[in-house]
């Protein structure tokens, strides 16, 4: 089975049981106009996720991997936002509102969706989430099981925000998490350090980090 050399420790893996997870790599948040940029957030910082993150997607694919996306947005009616989340600070423009690429997190919109170089093949599971944790509301969970996972190779955007959120929901559901270092992006390079950190301290208290190449090399 491939070992990967990761943070605390060896993360071993069986590619049968391993999903690869691609969260929320959507125009939103990672080009200007979106969701990212209305929260005052400069979105060029997650753009060179983008590039390490393809290779990965080729080499899960190559190697057989299910890959599942994530997309965080919301229903044309926001019937599925909560106030708490509609009216949260004083972003430029609010969920639902109309922007450069379509209304700002609503499904259907140009700005929702997946950058073209993540593209999902047309098999790849899309799941659509209300919140930042990607199994809230969602039926991630069912997938997965469905499907025998036990293990997730985690990526996308952002690292403190819907990474760990999601990588938290996962620990307490039983998934043993590998988050890739370079396949991850924050506005905030204090907060990528330490959402890293995070993971792994503790002899994995969340899970294990590890950089694409080491990775790869394995799979
Ligand atoms: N604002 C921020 O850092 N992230 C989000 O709102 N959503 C995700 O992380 N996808």
């Amino acid at each position: 089975m491939p070992t990967v050399d990761a943070s605390p420790y060896s993360f071993t893996f069986d590619p049968e049981s391993t999903a690869l997870l691609v969260i929320d790599m959507q125009r939103d948040f990672v080009e200007p106009g979106g969701f990212g940029e209305t929260l005052g957030n400069d979105v060029g910082k997650l753009q060179k996720v983008i590039p390490p993150l393809a290779r990965l997607l080729g080499a899960a694919r190559a190697a057989g991997l299910l890959v599942v996306h994530t997309r965080e947005g919301h229903l044309p009616d926001l019937s599925d936002c909560p106030p708490a989340k509609l009216n949260r600070g004083a972003p430029s423009m609010r969920i639902g509102d109309p922007g450069p690429k379509g209304r700002i997190l609503i499904r259907g919109e140009y700005g929702h969706d997946i950058v073209d170089d993540l593209k999902p093949l047309g098999d790849e599971p899309v799941i659509d989430k209300p919140g930042k944790g990607s199994f809230y509301a969602t039926d991630l969970g069912e997938l997965l099981a469905g499907k025998g996972v036990t293990s997730l190779i985690v990526t996308g955007v952002t690292t403190e925000v819907c990474v760990h959120t999601t990588v938290r929901e996962a620990n307490d559901r039983g998934f043993e998490c590998l988050v890739v270092s370079d396949c991850v992006g924050s506005y905030f390079d204090e907060f990528q350090e330490a959402g890293l950190a995070m993971i792994a301290a503790q002899g994995g208290i969340f899970g294990w980090v590890a950089p694409s190449d080491k990775l790869i090399e394995v799979m």
